[in-house]
C-alpha cells in the first residue's frame, strides 16, 4: 500500500483593514513542502469538470482566490469532498489522492501551489491505474 498523509485544511492568515484583505504564504511556516510552481484556472466553461487524475509524487495547496468550485480528493477507497469558497482557507493535498474539482461559479479562479514543476510522468490519469498502483 503507498503510503500518503492526510489532506489537511490550512487557514491562510490574512491582514484585514479599512483597505481590503492581503493573504500571505509564506511556504517555509505553513507548508510541508517548498513551492516550485504556481499555476491557476479560471474562465471555467459551464459544467466543466477538472482533474481526474492523481499524482505520484506532486504535494499541492489549492485555494478559491475567487468564486467557488468543489475538490473531490480519494485514496482509493474512501472521498473527502471540500467546498472552495473563502480565499482564507486552502486545502493541503499530499501525494497519491485522485482529485476531481467541478461546480466552478462562472467567477471562480482555483490557485495551485506545487512542489514540483510540471512533470507528465507523474501524473496518473486512468482511475483502474490509480487503484492499482495505491494497492502497490
Ligand atoms: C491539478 C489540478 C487542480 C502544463 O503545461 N503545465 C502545468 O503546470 C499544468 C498544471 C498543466 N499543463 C498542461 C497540461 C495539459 O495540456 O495544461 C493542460 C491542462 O492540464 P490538466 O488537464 O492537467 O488540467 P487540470 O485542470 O485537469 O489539472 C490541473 C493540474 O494538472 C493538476 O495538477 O491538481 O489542475
Amino acid at each position: 500500500m503507498i503510503e500518503t498523509s492526510t489532506p489537511t485544511v490550512i487557514q491562510l492568515p490574512h491582514i484585514f483593514d479599512s483597505l481590503g484583505s492581503l493573504g500571505i504564504i509564506q511556504g517555509a511556516e505553513l507548508l510541508p513542502f517548498q513551492v516550485n510552481r504556481v499555476y491557476f484556472i479560471h474562465s471555467v466553461s459551464e459544467g466543466a469538470v477538472r482533474g481526474s487524475h492523481a499524482h505520484k509524487k506532486l504535494q499541492q495547496l489549492i485555494f478559491a482566490a475567487s468564486g467557488s468550485f468543489d475538490l473531490i480528493l480519494n485514496d482509493g477507497e474512501k472521498s473527502l469532498e471540500f467546498q472552495l469558497h473563502d480565499p482564507t482557507i486552502a486545502v493541503q493535498v499530499p501525494r497519491g489522492y485522485w482529485r476531481t474539482l467541478h461546480n466552478f461559479s462562472a467567477d471562480a479562479v482555483c490557485m495551485v501551489l506545487a512542489s514540483t514543476a510540471y512533470d507528465e510522468s507523474d501524473y496518473i490519469r486512468d482511475y483502474d491505474e490509480f487503484l492499482r498502483w495505491r494497492k502497490s
